[in-house]
């Protein structure tokens, strides 16, 4: 077997985004495309030689065949080992669950995450490094500096690996290691909940659960985990076959994309408790009989009921949140006395407070929970923290907020998408918005006054590197905010997002529907953004 090293050219788009790189399908297919950001990414490291990689995707289109290419550019560069998912499956989670148990150099997870996949849905690749987490800033950048000069890659000329089988292989001096996709993931989960009170949940012949992987990647793991292990009769996961369009779904758990979920969970009669799961199995989203979690007081939840979860039975370090995700979780913080921490958007923002003992648990507005036992946002794991909360709890899911409200007030919260914008319009909107920003403060819109506008600069209190333009703040004195920020995920036009929120003590009001109860501010959104007019649509594509 022969070590090629072959010529190429450098492709100008390969900057990694909120989560990796992410491009549509054909985009991965034009030749040298994908091999050039992997051999990017390993340029960029340092002392990886005879190491250990994990690689694994979340089961979409060219997952296998970008599987296959990665094996022999990584056996070519002097890999040691790769530690392979089984039939190339692997969830995110679980890719950082490995790195860490194995003591991996890092991973690589093709995924697109929530993004549609198949031959003309979305491809993507991320990065993790040691810890599990995604590569921080300084790696990504280095990774980007690296495609923009890169002029060949090296590729062993050898026949695909059978991924199909468990054990292991020599590809040239490398060992390729086709393991089991959920059995390392499914022992964590065991360490950390405990699994005989939610078995005695599942099996008490009155409690209902209901899981939609959306034919993602956390099917495997739903069926172990909740049918098999914990004794959920079978059907109570759906569409838990992984397939390489996702059914032509959009495996985004939302209210507008898990509509079949919702569908169950809002009719007559309908079980105790969903949830849905993104592509890569990272994300959650959790409803009751007819009552949906939003995901900020999820987290508030989760941090709220903690001690009554083996795993963090002793206490939390402290709570981190994206800085558009609500303030929930700041009240509970304060409650318990402990550290609240404010970071961007993306999860390998929390990598350093979760390695620095400065967090435990960590949450996004946009379905994202985890804590400290990887370094990725964890599905499976919000589900199972949730099942632990109510096996001991013995309440049901809407009672259990409810109260947790009355005690905490209400942060009522919304994020409206404005999906596929034209990207000069998008970035004309900022900017009418950024060039309003000095004079905002100070201003008032009715019964509002603007107390602070800015672009959210963030400073690491671990390794001091500051990350900035992370999105527009406009805070009000009563401590509602409207957020405007761009997604980094997208790959069609532009995804512009506003986020809003506001705080109500009063119990009364706490029926209110978000919508209504933030109806003042998603006016005078309108009225400095001028959305309706910038993007053309009159209404979001998505309400969350
Ligand atoms: C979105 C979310 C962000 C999340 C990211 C990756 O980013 O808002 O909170 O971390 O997706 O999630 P953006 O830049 O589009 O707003 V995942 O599950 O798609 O890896
Ligand atoms: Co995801």
């Amino acid at each position: 077997m022969n070590t090629q090293t072959i010529s190429t050219q450098p492709f100008a788009d390969q900057k990694p985004g909120t989560s990796g790189l992410r491009k549509s399908v054909p985009t991965f297919q034009q030749p040298n495309y994908l091999a050039n950001f992997i051999q990017s990414i390993f340029d960029s490291l340092d002392g990886y030689q005879g190491q250990t990689l994990v690689l694994g995707g979340d089961g979409r289109y060219y997952n296998r065949e970008a599987v296959q290419l990665i094996l022999k550019m990584a056996a070519a560069n002097g890999w040691g080992r790769v530690k392979v998912g089984h039939h190339g499956i692997l969830s995110t989670p679980a890719t950082s669950c490995v790195i860490r148990k194995y003591k991996a150099f890092g991973g690589i997870i093709l995924s697109a995450s929530h993004n549609p996949g198949g031959p003309n849905g979305d491809f993507g690749v991320k990065y993790n490094i040691e810890n599990g987490g995604p590569a921080p800033e300084k790696v990504t950048e280095a990774i980007f500096a690296r495609t923009k000069e890169i002029t060949e890659y090296k590729l062993l000329d050898a026949p695909d690996v059978d991924i199909d089988t468990l054990g292991e292989s020599k590809l040239g001096g490398m060992v390729v290691e086709v393991i089991d996709s959920v059995a390392d993931y499914q022992e964590l989960m065991e360490s950390l909940f405990d699994f005989d009170r939610i078995r005695a949940l599942l099996t008490n012949g009155s409690f209902r659960l209901c899981v939609d992987a959306m034919h993602a990647v956390t099917g495997p793991y739903a069926h172990a985990i909740f049918e098999q292990q914990l004794g959920a009769p079978a059907g109570t996961v759906r569409s838990g076959t992984p397939l390489e369009d996702f059914g032509g779904g959009h495996p985004d758990p939302n209210l507008t994309y898990a509509h079949d979920l919702v569908e169950i969970m809002f009719k007559e009669d309908a079980p105790d408790f969903g949830a849905a799961f993104d592509g890569d199995g990272d994300r959650n989203m959790i409803l009751g009989r007819n009552f949906f979690v939003n995901p900020s007081d999820s987290l508030a939840l989760l941090a709220a009921n903690a001690h009554l979860v083996p795993g963090y039975k002793d206490g939390l370090a402290g709570v981190a949140r994206s800085m558009p995700t609500s303030a929930a979780a700041d009240r509970v913080a304060q409650r318990l006395g402990i550290g609240c921490y404010e970071t961007p958007t993306g999860w390998k923002f929390f990598g350093n407070l979760l390695d620095a003992g400065k967090a435990t648990l960590c949450g996004e507005e946009s379905f994202g929970t985890g804590s400290n036992h990887i370094r990725e946002k964890d599905g499976i794991w919000a589900v199972l923290f949730w099942l632990n909360i109510l096996a001991v709890r013995q309440q049901p899911v809407e009672q259990i907020v409810r109260e947790h409200w009355q005690m905490f007030g209400r942060n009522f919260y919304s994020r409206h998408d404005y999906e596929e914008v034209a990207s000069d319009r998008a970035k004309a909107l900022v900017d009418h918005v950024q060039a309003q920003m000095p004079t905002l403060p100070g201003k008032t819109f009715g019964s509002y006054t603007v107390e602070y506008a800015d672009n959210f600069s963030y400073t690491d209190p671990v390794d001091g590197s500051v990350s900035q333009n992370q999105g527009i703040r406009i805070g009000f004195t009563d401590g509602s905010r409207l957020i405007l920020r761009l997604s980094g995920t997208g790959t069609k036009g532009a995804t512009l997002r506003l986020y809003l929120e506001s705080y109500e003590p009063n119990i009364a009001k706490h029926t209110l529907d978000p919508q209504v109860a933030l109806g003042d501010l998603i006016a005078i959104a309108e009225e400095i953004a001028q959305i309706k007019e910038y993007t053309g649509m009159d209404k979001p594509t998505v309400i969350t």
